[in-house]
């Protein structure tokens, strides 16, 4: 506790509510924050390195394992032979994603072997030659999604959601537009890596440090692993240097490989990866591919639309059906389409197994219906913010989602109004225009996006969450959830939450660990509902033990004495002054069958006006200007959720713009697999004219913790904009008569590839 504070006086600012510095703002900035690598390490630790496949499908023959031991400092090697239980690490689809390769290989970085050595950089050397000691008969391989498509290779069935009848109302609408459009992946590039330190403790017990958003399915992925029961395997993380989605199930290879390492050996066992290991071994957001047609009215207005979405799945399932779930949800975006036809295929690559990224699929559904109304409102000459809004979903009608959930909480129109007048989003088109006539090289574009985002898992049990409370006599105060901290501020807002409850200042309250051996059988810390569950959870752990010294103190005549002193005196009257809390989302139904119920337990919504100067000739761009407008609800913490809307939007701008992944057409290696070739948004990407960032305000009409909503994901989306500026820009160069083919990532090549259609198409 901050001795200073004296709780009593401080109590009366808000603890929730109000702006306050990240729980470990402290410690990020000074470098003391602690991540698995910074753990003092135990006598004897040693490391692991992977043996990744150099070819990206075949049949694995033969691992020269006598003379990998052989090689001068290794201690010891492992393979899939030596894992005592299931070789399995997959989170859904039970069987098809093995931790070390068995029989086969899927895709080239698929680890094969583990070697351990007291030295990192041994161990690593030795790994890196992998290919000398592994023999694989190569076997034909599909590296693209398309080409898995084609031959129907999927990781899971094909889902469908269709409402009303497209095909006749394409047929019959006064216009029609057939197109594709092509969305690539995004790698989540956490700061710090995947990572494990196992350490085998008494009696056939194991502790596992691991850089996880899930612990609990670390925790059954390592006893699967090792034949151990959930109660011999301990899982903590204090805090991840990003997450992203990456560390939802993709840890847990990591996690396994170093307790087989650390159970057999009977020593601990760390395993860092290094960063191109990393992207060669681990899945990210999936690259989608879309076939669609349209059919619409005069006024822009969607009449009917059937769409493929093709994913890239890579080699396993992983998360890729709820991905699909999710996209397929999330292709309606803010828009009410009357007839819909969508079709998701998860397509089987020989490529890394996608996962869970920021947005989880949504991104990649809601995309796709933007460029087609981009389209639309090109193809009929209007300015595309009013197709959209044509289109959008009603308030006392047309609120009906494809999956038929009714959408009861829409503020799409109050929130477009006070987004265009901030932004001077129709000065500016003008503005723009003017600028355009005069330039023939540079041109600039502008675009406005919607966002409609669902809040809750798209399975439903994992919408619960517990928190344990701790007061101690002396006033100070202990919380620990089932969240798990990336970055993102959970434990802050948590804090806030209990500090609120127990009428305490902040500096009261302090997050330890997440832990299996504290709160039991928790779900990852993704689809944006960390603080809404976990928030709830915690409340109702200090809403107890308030209630308790509530009593206490109004029986002892103390309800005016500081916090400390009833605590004190609550204690020696053996009043308990710790408690478990709990929370289950209610009201949600999802039938997996028909795709439809009620899988959100509200929306959150944002818009953003993005501008672009565009380099017609070398098909180079600046971003120079975003206004954001984002609904959080009413904010637990406004500084937190602007920083998480800023955070959001740039690393959307990176997936749309910059981050190109590009796989060997042959080999299938990923070739962008370090900093160097693959690039990420620095602050020099940033807008360069202005970045206004505001929250929208309005409290959730859901009840969730104080009305709060979350903000994780959402603001992915708003970058959507800046891409379609980018096309805004480059339609330009036609006299926005010809709709460009520009595709994402929107690099300088294809930006130009864009560019030269509209020129040949304008000849
Ligand atoms: N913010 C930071 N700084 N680091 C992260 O790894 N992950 C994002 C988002 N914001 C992430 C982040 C993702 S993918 C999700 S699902 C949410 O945070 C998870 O945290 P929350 O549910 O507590 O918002
Ligand atoms: N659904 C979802 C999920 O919407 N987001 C997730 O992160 C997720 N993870 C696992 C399973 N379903
Ligand atoms: Mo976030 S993609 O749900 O971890």
């Amino acid at each position: 506790m901050n001795k200073q504070a004296e709780p009593f006086l401080v109590a009366a600012a808000p603890q929730v509510g109000s702006d306050r510095a990240h729980e470990s703002a402290h410690l990020h900035v000074a470098g003391e924050a602690t991540y698995i690598d910074d753990i003092r390490e135990l006598d004897g630790t040693l490391h692991a390195a992977l043996g990744l496949s150099p070819v990206a499908h075949g049949r694995l023959v033969a691992i020269d394992v006598a003379r990998l031991r052989t090689e001068p400092g290794i201690a010891a090697v492992f393979t899939a032979a030596d894992i005592p239980g299931v070789n399995d690490c997959g989170p859904i689809v039970k069987g098809d994603d093995p931790i070390l390769a068995q029989g086969e290989v899927h895709f080239l970085g698929q680890p094969v072997f583990a070697v351990i050595a007291a030295d990192r950089r041994v161990a690593r050397r030795v790994a890196a030659r992998a290919k000398e000691f592994v023999t694989i008969e190569p076997l034909p391989a599909l590296l693209t999604a398309r080409e898995a498509h084609a031959a129907k290779a999927y990781v899971v069935p094909p889902m469908h959601l269709a409402r009303g009848d497209a095909r006749s109302a394409i047929d019959a609408a006064p216009h029609r537009l057939k197109d594709q459009l092509s969305i690539g992946g995004q790698e989540q590039f956490y700061l710090e890596g995947q990572i494990s330190y196992a350490v085998p403790l008494e009696d056939d017990t194991l502790l596992v440090h691991c850089s996880t958003q899930h612990p609990t399915e670390m925790q059954h992925a390592v006893a699967h692993a090792l034949e151990l029961h959930a109660n011999q395997v301990q899982v903590q993380c204090r805090r991840m240097g990003g997450g992203f989605g990456g560390k939802e199930s993709q840890s847990a290879l990591f996690a396994c490989v170093a307790a087989l390492a650390a159970k057999r050996l009977g020593r601990p066992v760390k395993l860092r990866l290094d960063r191109d290991d990393d992207f060669m071994a681990t899945g990210r957001r999936h690259g989608f591919e879309f076939d669609f047609e349209v059919g619409y009215d005069d006024a822009g207005r969607v009449l009917g639309v059937e769409i493929d979405l093709i994913a890239n799945a890579g080699f396993s399932a992983d998360l890729s059906p709820p991905v699909m779930t999710r996209a397929i949800c999330h292709f309606d975006n803010a828009y009410w389409l009357p007839n819909v036809s969508m079709h998701g295929y998860c397509a089987r690559t020989n490529t890394q197994s996608n996962t869970a990224f920021r947005g989880f699929g949504g991104p990649q559904g809601a995309i796709a219906i933007e460029f087609i109304l981009d389209s639309i409102a090109r193809r009929l000459g209007k300015d595309p913010l009013d197709v959209r809004r044509a289109n959008y979903y009603g308030v006392t009608s047309n609120y009906v989602t494809p999956y038929l959930q009714r959408v009861e909480d829409n503020i799409l129109e109050p929130l477009t109004e006070q987004l265009l007048a901030t932004s001077r989003y129709r000065e500016r088109r003008a503005e723009i225009a003017a600028f355009n006539a005069g330039s023939p090289v540079l041109k600039r574009g502008i675009a406005f996006t919607p966002v409609k985002f669902g809040i809750s898992f798209n399975v439903n049990h994992f919408n619960q969450a517990g928190a344990l409370v701790h007061v101690y006599t002396d006033g100070s105060v202990l919380v620990n959830h089932g969240g798990t901290e990336m970055g993102q501020g959970v434990n802050t807002k948590v804090a806030q939450v209990v500090a609120h409850e127990l009428g305490i200042p902040l500096s009261s309250v302090r997050c330890t660990a997440t832990d299996t051996q504290k709160v039991a059988n928790t779900s990852a810390t993704a689809a944006s509902t960390g603080a809404d569950l976990n928030g709830k959870a915690a409340q109702d752990a200090a809403r107890k033990i308030r209630e308790r010294l509530d009593a206490f103190a109004a029986e002892r005549g103390l309800a005016g004495a500081p916090f400390a002193e009833r605590v004190a005196a609550a204690y020696t009257a053996r009043v308990q002054l710790w408690s478990d809390g709990f929370y289950a989302t209610p009201g949600l139904s999802w039938d997996r069958a028909t795709m439809t119920g009620k899988p959100f337990f509200y929306f959150a919504y944002g818009a953003a006006v993005s501008e672009v100067i565009v380099d017609t000739l070398t098909g180079e761009h600046k971003l120079l200007a975003a206004d954001l407008l984002h609904d959080v609800g009413t904010s637990l913490n406004p500084a937190i959720d602007i920083g998480q809307v800023e955070g959001a939007y740039i690393q959307g701008y990176g997936w749309l713009t910059m981050e190109e992944l590009v796989w060997h057409p042959k080999s299938g290696a990923l070739l962008t697999h370090a900093p160097s070739t693959y690039k990420i948004p620095t602050a020099n990407d940033a807008p360069s004219v202005h970045l206004r960032t505001a929250l929208f305000d309005a409290p959730n009409p859901a009840d969730t913790i104080h009305r709060s909503k979350a903000v994780g994901e959402p603001p992915l989306l708003l970058p959507f904009s800046a891409l379609l500026a980018i096309r805004d820009a480059v339609s330009a160069v036609g006299g926005h008569r010809i709709d460009p083919p520009l595709r994402a990532p929107a690099t300088p090549e294809a930006v130009l590839d864009a560019v030269e259609a509209v020129r040949a198409a304008a000849r």
